[in-house]
This record gives C-alpha cells, structure tokens and sequence, in this order.
C-alpha cells in the first residue's frame, strides 16, 4: 500500500480505537500528539544547559539523566520498532494510548523505553531555570480542583514523596476535563491503557532515585522542594489549556 493509503488506515485505525469516549475526550486524546515523533526517535536536546538548574539539580546530575538515561530509552526504543515496520510511522503518544496493539514479542520493550523516551522528553519541557510564579489563572484553576493552591502543592508533593519505587508522579487533564494527581510505577504514563488514571499530563515530576541520587541520596523530600522552585508553570498553564 502507498504511504498515503497507509496513514489515513493507520489514522481510520487510530480514530476507531480510542480511549474510552466521554465529554471532551475527542479535543483532549485525538487532536495533537503532545511529542509528535515517529521513528527513528532522537535523544532531544535539552531546552536549557545541563547547569540552568543549579543548584536544585546540579549539572552531573543532568547530564547523567539525559546522556545516560534518556539516551539509552531511546536507543532500546529504536531497537524494538526496527522490529515493527507498521509502527515506524505511528506518532509515539498513540504507540503508548495503543499499547495492547503492539506485538507481545516488543510490548513491554515499547511500554519502558517508549514511555521513558516520552517522559523525560515531557519532563525537561515542563521545568525552568528560573522561579516562576504561577499565574493568577492558572493558581484560580488549580484552587478550583484542589481548594487551594497551598493544598494542591503538599497533595502532589505527598504523593511524590510516598510513591513507593521508581516511579513518576503527574497531574493530568482527564477525559472529562477535570484536574488529578496521579502515579505510575516505572516508565509508564497516563497515556497507557495500564495507568491506574488516564488523562492528558500536564505536570511531571520524576522520581527515580537517578534524578536526584547523586546530590540527594535518600533525602526524597529535599529534591522535591527544590525541584518544586523549577516547574514552567507557563507550560502547565499552556497544556491545560
Ligand atoms: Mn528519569
């Protein structure tokens, strides 16, 4: 079949298996991949030097995360979809929505490296080298959810500091529109069919030992409240929309 007979199946195929329809879910899960990739995937560059976050999060820190971390998601990425000619054109945010699609032989291989590749991908976009106040629209949204804006940050930070493991901690945009924290262990994200809550991320933090054991060693709390003086709200406020 020719690309273009190809893509409208894959999009026909795309559309015909969504997640699970509710008010709101077409705009919010089918419009815009929010890291529209496709292989063969690349390790991104960093929005900023590996030293903006000093000294939150010190440069070796980074650097070790991106080169090493992120580099090697992307990598063992690749190397599952080199097996997958059919998928090599599917944008990275459906491969993980439509994980269950994926052959059983390279699932669990595109479930941890593609949701590793997609996730730190998400994260480096949504921190800042500077402090930025969240805007008064966007701290309105949030009290709106959560009752405050000083309840919602000891919510998601106690959720951070509780999660048991490896593992990332987000707010997300449901389906229905409304704000949630949530978990998921290892590399998996809320855009997976196996996420205990599914919704659109719009705030990450990771909480791997790697992403602050060098500076932090078991002292969890103190990287999140540093890391916490990092987040692009802008972005935040820009992906809830
Ligand atoms: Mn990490």
């Amino acid at each position: 079949m020719d690309r273009r007979t190809f893509l409208a199946s894959a999009v026909a195929w795309l559309i015909g298996t969504r997640l699970s329809a509710g008010p709101g879910s077409t705009e919010l899960l089918i419009d815009e991949p929010l890291i529209p990739q496709t292989y063969p995937y690349r390790l991104p560059d960093l929005p900023y030097p590996y030293e903006a976050l000093e000294p939150a999060i010190d440069r070796q820190t980074m650097q070790v995360h991106h080169q090493g971390h992120h580099g090697g998601y992307v990598s063992n990425l690749n190397k599952a979809l080199e097996e997958l000619p059919s998928f090599q054109t599917v944008y990275l945010d459906d491969l993980l929505r439509q994980l269950n699609r994926i052959p059983t032989a390279q699932r669990t291989m595109v479930r941890n490296h593609g949701g590793g590749h997609w996730n730190h991908t998400f994260f480096w976009s949504i921190l800042s080298p500077t402090t930025q106040e969240p805007s008064a629209n966007l701290q309105r949204r949030i009290s709106e959810a959560f009752g405050s804006w000083t309840a919602f940050r000891g919510q998601f930070l106690d959720t951070a500091l509780k999660l048991f493991g490896s593992g990332w901690t987000w707010l997300i945009l449901t389906s229905d529109g409304k704000l949630q924290i949530t978990t998921t262990p290892n590399q998996d994200n809320p855009l997976m069919p196996v996420a205990e809550a599914q919704g659109k991320p719009v705030l990450a933090i990771d909480v791997w030992e790697h992403a602050y054991y060098l500076k932090y060693q078991n002292r969890r709390v103190e990287y999140l409240s540093a890391i916490w003086q990092h987040i692009n709200w802008q972005r935040v406020e820009a992906l809830i929309g």
